[in-house]
C-alpha cells in the first residue's frame, strides 16, 4: 500500500481548523488535526509546501518511521508549527492503520484499560450566584468533575469568564479566538486574583460538598512564589489540579511551587515535545500531563510520554478545548482509553457547525467519554460541508497590566 495523495483543508465552522487528509492507492483515507489556534495558516502552509510531497509513495503502515523521518529530517526540530504538522500526519496514519485492520485505534494501542474516560466540564460566573448556577448546569449535563474559573473584582475582562457571558447561546462557543485582524486586549492584576480565588473555592466547597473534584486554570500568569502562595491557600479546598500556575516554558519554576504546596499540579498544553516535559515527570514536579495530541506531534510521542509517566505515577489530563478539532480530540481519547495512567479528560462539546464538518463517533454519557468502535479514529471529514466555511482570521486575546505592561495571557 502506498500514499497517493495528501491534502490540506482549512475550514471555519464557528472557528478555524486545519485538517490533513491522506489517501492511499487502495482508496483508504486517514485524517489528522493540524490546528494551531490563531496561527492556523502557518501550519497549513508548512504541510502544503514542505510535508505533503514527502509523503507521496511512502508506505502508510510505517507510522514510527514516518514520524522519525519528519522530525529528524527537518533538522529544525520541535516548535508548535512543526509539531502540529507532524501530529496531523501521525493521526492520519493511525486512522489508516485502524481502517485497514478494521479496528478502532485504541485496540491497536493495546486495547481498553477502562470502560470509558471520565471528563471534566467548565463552570464560570461573574459572581457566586452565576458560578453556582453554572456548576449546577454542568452537573445536570452529567459531568462529575468541574473546572471553576471566576471573575475577579477589579479585573474587567478575564480568561474563561468574560467571553462566556457574551456567549451566543451555543455552549462553549466562548472559547477564545476573536475574529478580526487584531487581538483583543484583556487586563490582569495578580494581587487581586490571589486574594479573591481562595474565597471562591471556599464558597464552592461549602455549597457543593467535599466530594466533587474541582479544577482551576492559572493560565501561566503567576511567578513561582505567587503560584506557591495560591497552591497553599487552595489546599483546604482539595483541588483535583491547579493548571499552568506558572509560565510553562520555565520548567524550573515548578520546583519552587512543589516545595511549598501539596495542591496537585497540571501542565503541558503549550508543550510540543517529549523534552519539554521529561524532567517535570522524572523529578515528580507535576501530577498531570496536559499535552494535546495535536500540539505534541500526535499519538506516537504522547503515548511514549504517558508510558514514561506511568513509572512516576503521573497521569493524563490531555488538553481538550474546542480549538483541538474533533480529530485531535478523538486521537487522544483513543490513547486515554488504552493507557493505564489515565487521569481526566477536558471536554467541551464542539459546536453544531463544527459537527457538520466533522462527524464524530464519540459518546458522552454520565460524565464519561468513549471514542466509539468504528475502525480508525472514528471521525469522518465532510469536505463539501467544510467548503461552506472559509477561513476567517482570528486571534487569541492578550493581557496588559494596569500600567500598560504586556502580561502572559
Ligand atoms: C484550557 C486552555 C484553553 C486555551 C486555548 C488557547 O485549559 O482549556 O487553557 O482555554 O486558552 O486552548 O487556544
Ligand atoms: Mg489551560
Amino acid at each position: 500500500m502506498r500514499i497517493e495523495k495528501a491534502e490540506v483543508f482549512v475550514t471555519s465552522p464557528s472557528r478555524n481548523f486545519v485538517t490533513l487528509r491522506i489517501t492511499t492507492d487502495d482508496g483508504v483515507t486517514g485524517i489528522g488535526d493540524a490546528t494551531l489556534n490563531g496561527r492556523e495558516l502557518a501550519v497549513a502552509t508548512y504541510l502544503q509546501e514542505h510535508v505533503c510531497q514527502l509523503l507521496l509513495d511512502k508506505d502508510p503502515s510505517t507510522i514510527e518511521d514516518t514520524w522519525q523521518f519528519l522530525y529528524r529530517a527537518s533538522y529544525w526540530r520541535r516548535g508548535p508549527v512543526t509539531m502540529a504538522a507532524i501530529a496531523a500526519v501521525d493521526m492520519a496514519l493511525w486512522d489508516i492503520k485502524g481502517k485497514v485492520a478494521g479496528l478502532p485505534v485504541y485496540q491497536l494501542l493495546g486495547g481498553a484499560s477502562r470502560r470509558a474516560c471520565r471528563a471534566y466540564g467548565h463552570a464560570s460566573g461573574r459572581d457566586l450566584e452565576h458560578l453556582f448556577d453554572s456548576i449546577r448546569e454542568e452537573l445536570d449535563l452529567g459531568y462529575t468533575s468541574i473546572r471553576v474559573q471566576t471573575s475577579v473584582p477589579g479585573i474587567e475582562k478575564l480568561y474563561g469568564v468574560a467571553a462566556q457571558e457574551q456567549s451566543t447561546g451555543e455552549r462553549y462557543d466562548f472559547e477564545p479566538a476573536n475574529r478580526g485582524t487584531q487581538p483583543v486586549e484583556e487586563d490582569w492584576d495578580t494581587r487581586a486574583y490571589l486574594r479573591h480565588v481562595p474565597t471562591v473555592f471556599e464558597a464552592v466547597r461549602n455549597e457543593f460538598g467535599p466530594e466533587l473534584p474541582l479544577l482551576h486554570d492559572g493560565h501561566h500568569r503567576m511567578t513561582p512564589r505567587e503560584a506557591a502562595q495560591l497552591g497553599k491557600s487552595l489546599e483546604p479546598f482539595d483541588l483535583y489540579w491547579l493548571e499552568d500556575c506558572t509560565p510553562a516554558e520555565n520548567q524550573e519554576a515548578l520546583r519552587l511551587v512543589r516545595q511549598h504546596t501539596t495542591t496537585p499540579l497540571a501542565i503541558g498544553e503549550v508543550f510540543n515535545s517529549v523534552y519539554d516535559i521529561k524532567d517535570l515527570i522524572q523529578e515528580q514536579l507535576i501530577d498531570f500531563v496536559r499535552c494535546a495530541s495535536t500540539h505534541f506531534g500526535g499519538i506516537t510521542p504522547l503515548r511514549k510520554v504517558m508510558n514514561f509517566a506511568e513509572m512516576y505515577q503521573v497521569r493524563s489530563g490531555f488538553h481538550g478545548p474546542t480549538d483541538v478539532s474533533p480529530i485531535g480530540f478523538a486521537a487522544q481519547l483513543h490513547l486515554g482509553l488504552s493507557i493505564h495512567n489515565y487521569g481526566l479528560q477536558e471536554y467541551m462539546p464542539h459546536s453544531r457547525l463544527t459537527r457538520e464538518v466533522f462527524h464524530e463517533g464519540l459518546t458522552f454519557e454520565n460524565g464519561y467519554l468513549h471514542p466509539g468502535d468504528a475502525p480508525g479514529l472514528g471521525v469522518d471529514f465532510d469536505e463539501t460541508a467544510a467548503g461552506r466555511f472559509p477561513y476567517d482570521q482570528a486571534y487569541l486575546p492578550y493581557n496588559r497590566l494596569a500600567d500598560g505592561t504586556v502580561h502572559n495571557w
